[in-house]
């Protein structure tokens, strides 16, 4: 750690004695947990009042202090989740001209916020940005990266080829080429699994909303270019997966990887061998379904792009194939260190149910193909759930795709089973999101696991769909519902992306952000969330209970990591409610 980040660490202490001083001095209060980012004119403006006996509350100009709006709260409720009684929510929906307001609640400590069309913007953007931060083997110019300018990390040019990875064309030793692609996380390895979920989520808005994609500016290095800027972060990434492809058999590495974490130092001080591992079925299937997905996407830049979508299509294909012949080959790393040298000890990705990314893969090959038989080889509703999407459950990214291209594809005799199965799930979230104190979609134990802040996104992402298949503007609410948790109405009172909000992150477990000597964090960026399971045994958790188990600790990996799986679920979310209910959107207060 730094001198420079001992004194913030530091000072951040002495913020925390004085808070402790002025509530053991002060009539017991309610909190208001809200929005840090405010409120969209169109959008439900909802607050979450905690504890207090007032029932009603007024929302007042931030200017001169005239009351603009009278309302009661809601009954109270308890959330067991965080452990709160007397949960209650102010609902000031029907204000939206724009502007700057304070909540009053009784003795409560006013809370500031906006409504305005500029806030979301900036947080799609920044959580877009989020992605250029991570890039590996370019220098972040100051131009682009400010403060937070560095030298070019991991250029990866001269990778070993893993004992695990061995083939006839590529014995151990062998040296590849494997450069670009994002940092996985507060580490500095590159991962095929988690970035499959990851490119996707970008795709998908580039997709999704082609108009608000396009007016989408990020100040990266392609912001001058014809191309979104998001379908340039994507690619980015997709350069990279293609290089993760055995060209001699379609087969991908499942990770591109030091032995064992680097120690806290800056990207370009990190020059330990990396090494490409065992190829691996999810690895490959991901690869093949992110493949498809992005051939579909740059088709429409044909002049920009030429024979990249063919490439990306045919990429795909091959990596099909290998699954095809290669169905089980899990990556077990206990397993491989107990055959080969040097043992890899960084992040698994393991997962043992491939079915997901079968059913993923072949929606996506059939959309790119529209060959009826990658659905017969692994039919979309096939499966006994459908879950939340996560970097190992990608099951519903399938049902996300081929319900997006209903109208277009072939696919009939799956469209109705598709729209029913993503909207079940909707339905269940929105009916969390309906009961639950805080008004939001997150209500079991289970959503807080580790990356919990994605689980909320991707809860949102999944909303969203089903918005767009009905029009029904109840999934959109729940959606922005889950939205303002992140940005602030939540028992931590935090704003979970770093430089975004009143009170974020400022030491996330993130090597960059550690090891340079700029103070604030790296922006943009969403960390894990609250993980009751604390599996980092960090010191300093101030509760147990789920929704409280966060702490803003640079030991923190397991609730105060950042990730790009993570960054994607909200930088789509986010960028998906600016869309429906923005400036450039139809909703209307
Ligand atoms: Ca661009
Ligand atoms: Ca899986």
């Amino acid at each position: 750690m730094t001198a420079s980040k001992l004194l913030r660490r530091a000072g951040a202490l002495a913020i925390v004695a004085m808070c402790v001083v002025r509530v053991a001095g002060a009539q017991p209060a309610a909190a208001i947990h809200l929005s840090q980012i405010g409120f969209l004119p169109a959008a439900p403006k909802i607050a979450v009042v905690v504890g207090g006996s007032t029932s009603t509350f007024v929302v007042v100009g931030a200017e001169r202090g005239d009351t603009v709006m009278r309302g009661t709260l809601t009954p109270p409720k308890s959330w067991a989740l965080s452990g709160e009684e007397n949960v209650r929510r102010a609902d000031f929906s029907r204000l939206a001209r724009p502007g700057r307001y304070r909540l009053v609640v009784g003795a409560a400590t006013p809370a500031e916020f906006e409504i305005g069309t500029t806030r979301l913007h900036e947080l799609a953007a920044a959580t877009l940005k989020g992605f250029y931060y991570q890039r590996t083997a370019i220098p972040l110019e100051p131009k682009y990266a400010g403060k937070w300018a560095r030298a070019a990390g991991h250029p990866d040019t001269l990778v070993l080829v893993h004992p695990s990875a061995a083939s006839a064309s590529r014995p151990a030793g062998t040296r590849i080429s494997s450069t670009l692609g994002w940092y996985d996380a507060g580490d500095y390895n590159k991962y095929v699994v988690n970035s499959g979920i990851s490119t996707y989520s970008l795709l998908l808005l580039a997709e999704q909303y082609p108009q608000y994609a396009a007016a989408l500016r990020t100040n990266v290095p392609e912001s001058g270019n014809s191309l979104p800027d998001v379908v340039d972060e994507a690619l980015f990434n997709v350069r990279w997966m293609l290089t993760m492809q055995d060209p001699a058999d379609g087969g991908v590495y499942h990770k591109l990887t030091n032995a064992a974490f680097d120690a806290f130092i800056e990207p370009q001080a990190a020059t330990k061998p990396r090494y490409v591992v065992q190829k691996s079925t999810a690895a490959t299937l991901d690869f093949a379904a992110v493949m498809a997905q992005a051939s579909r996407v740059v088709s429409r830049y044909p002049r920009e792009l030429p024979g990249l979508a063919d490439s990306l299509r045919a990429a795909a294909l091959a990596a099909w194939r290998w699954a095809r012949q290669n169905p089980d080959s899990l990556y077990e790393q206990n397993r491989i260190n107990s055959a080969t040298t040097p043992q890899i000890q960084t992040g698994t990705y393991g997962d043992r149910r491939v079915d997901d990314e079968r059913r993923w893969a072949a929606a996506e090959l059939f959309l790119a193909t529209k060959q009826d038989s990658f659905l017969v080889a692994a039919p979309p509703t096939a499966g006994d759930s459908v879950d939340v999407p996560s970097w190992g459950s990608v099951g519903t990214l399938a049902l996300v795709s081929l319900a997006e291209h209903r109208r277009t594809s072939p696919a009939k005799a799956y469209d109705a089973a598709i729209t029913e199965r993503l909207l079940g799930l909707a339905r269940s979230l929105r009916a969390v999101s309906d009961t639950t104190a805080y008004g939001v979609a997150m209500g079991a134990r289970s959503d807080f696991t580790w990356g919990s802040n994605a689980v909320a996104a991707n809860q949102g992402l999944v909303l969203v769909q089903a918005y767009r298949l009905t029009r029904d503007t109840s999934f959109l609410r729940a959606a922005v519902a889950n939205l303002d948790y992140l940005m602030g109405r939540n028992p931590t009172g935090y704003s979970y992306v770093t430089g975004i909000g009143t009170k974020t992150p400022m030491f996330p477990h993130h090597r960059p952000s550690a090891a340079d000597t700029v103070v604030a964090p790296v922006p943009g960026l969403l960390v894990g969330g609250p993980n009751p399971s604390q599996q980092d045994r960090c010191a300093g958790y101030p509760s147990s209970l789920p929704a409280l188990s966060y702490i803003d600790a640079q030991c923190s990996y397991a609730s105060n990591e950042i990730a790009i799986n993570w960054n994607a679920s909200i930088a789509y979310l986010s960028a998906a409610i600016d869309a429906e209910y923005g400036t450039r959107g139809t909703l209307t207060p």
